[in-house]
Formats: C-alpha cells, structure tokens, sequence
C-alpha cells in the first residue's frame, strides 16, 4: 500500500524566532506512525530547520530549485545538489504561486524536476487548474497538460521516484476547499493517466492534495481512493493544527 504523505508548506513564512517556535511546536508532536511528514520552510530557514529536527522523525524539503542541478554562476537560485547538501530530501516543483507569479512553464519545470531527481532529492509536481477554466470545464485538459509535459521528457518511470500534488488554484489559501468527491475526481484522472504508460509507477505513486486543508476537513479528504496524503500551507504554520492532520493521514 502507499505511504501517505504530509508535507507543510510554509511558503514565505517566518522568521528566526518563528520558526524556533515551530520547530519547538513540531518536536513535542506524537506523530502517527506509517505517515511520511516533512516540512518545507523558506530556504533561508532550511539549515536552521534541518538542525532543530535532528532526530525527530520529520524530513525537510525546499520549495523550490534551480534549473541547473549543480552549483555555478547563476545568482540568486539554490542548486539542488545544494538543497541535498543542506539535508533536504524533498523540493516542490510548480507551486502555483510560482507558475502564476513568476511564470514558471511547464518546460522549466521539467527541467527543475530533473535536477532534484539527478541529486537524490524527491520532487512534489504541484498541478492544478484556476477558477476560469474550472469553469471553462478544462480542469481534467489543464492537469493532463503539466502532468504530460513532464512524463514526456522525462518517462513514466520518473514517477518512481516522485510525489505528484494536486492543487486547485481557487482553493489555495481562500479557505474554499475542493470536496472530497472533486478532489477525488481529478486525483483518479492523474492515476489514470499514470497508468495508460504504466500500472506499476500508478499503483505506487503518491498524489497529495493541496488547498485550504485543515484539521477539520483532512479526514474526509484523506479517505478519498486516491488521495494518499496533503500539502498543506496555511495549517502547518500552527504546529498543533499540523500534527493532527498529519495523525488524520493515519
Ligand atoms: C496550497 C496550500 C499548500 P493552503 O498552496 O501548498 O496552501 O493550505 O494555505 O491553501
């Protein structure tokens, strides 16, 4: 069966104090046990993170990586061969702030997914669809699209080695969550798609679900067939609020 996974990520939250509050918060937790939990703090907090979780059974991935997986001249971006040295083990891939913001394309990220896999680290593939064209009916067409553009260049196989999240952009941080049954809809069509190149990578991928999880919906959510755990922004600021949904994942 799969691991669910439970991954907080708190965006550009935080300071020193704040987060020496979190991790004191993380680390008094009682953690489920068959759940993976991991959290992914601003880099400029990893090592800080990365050092306060010693021993406690939390992984700590980045939000981001560079293009280019090993160190060299490119200012400002954090290679992945460095977010591994750091101790990560994970990094989100195509958060959709990122894709609407700073107007990362499906090509870059693909290449962003290459490099986290090339240095050991696990990607999180975030998709997910706008209010327009969830409207517009386009949900399943827009999701196939980014899942597609990475299977392609990459292979089926990738997904070996990968998380995939859904995240539909209305619900994040706008306290609209998707239903349980919406939510299940597009996370079987992602499966799916998997599988029409392999059932094997299908029945072993883990697919979160991203947008406005909290305690109180987490256990319907994470009943769902093929929801296998959450991203969860938000929330995971509240250790307490993070830990029980991370034992609702259980
Ligand atoms: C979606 C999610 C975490 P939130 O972005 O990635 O954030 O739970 O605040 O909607």
């Amino acid at each position: 069966m799969r691991r669910p996974l439970v991954a907080g990520n708190w965006k550009m939250h935080g300071t020193r104090a704040s987060v020496a509050e979190l991790i004191k918060g993380l680390r008094q937790l009682a953690l489920p046990v068959g759940v993976e939990i991991a959290v992914m703090p601003p880099s400029l907090y990893l090592h800080q993170v990365v050092m306060g979780l010693e021993g406690k059974a939390i992984a700590v991935g980045a939000q981001n990586c560079a293009v280019e997986p090993m160190q060299g001249a490119l200012t400002g971006e954090i290679a992945a061969s460095q977010l591994a040295d750091a101790g990560c083990s994970m990094v989100l891939i195509g958060h959709s702030e990122r894709r609407q913001v700073l107007g990362e394309t499906d090509a870059m990220l693909t290449r962003k997914f290459a490099a986290a896999q090339s240095c050991g680290l696990m990607p999180v593939l975030c998709v997910g669809e706008t209010l327009e064209q969830r409207e517009a009916g386009l949900t399943l067409e827009v999701v196939a699209r980014q899942l597609g553009s990475v299977i392609e260049q990459m292979g089926v196989g990738a997904f070996s080695r990968a998380v995939v999240a859904y995240e539909p952009v209305w619900a994040i941080g706008t306290g609209l969550t998707a239903s349980p049954e919406q939510a299940q809809e597009v996370h079987a069509a992602i499966r799916a798609q998997l599988r029409a190149e392999s059932a094997e990578v299908a029945r072993g991928v883990r697919i979160l679900y991203g947008g406005s999880v909290k305690a109180a919906n987490a256990v319907e959510l994470f009943g769902m067939a093929d929801i296998d755990g959450g991203l969860i922004g938000g929330a995971s600021l509240n250790a307490e609020e993070f830990g029980a949904i991370c034992r609702a994942a259980g």
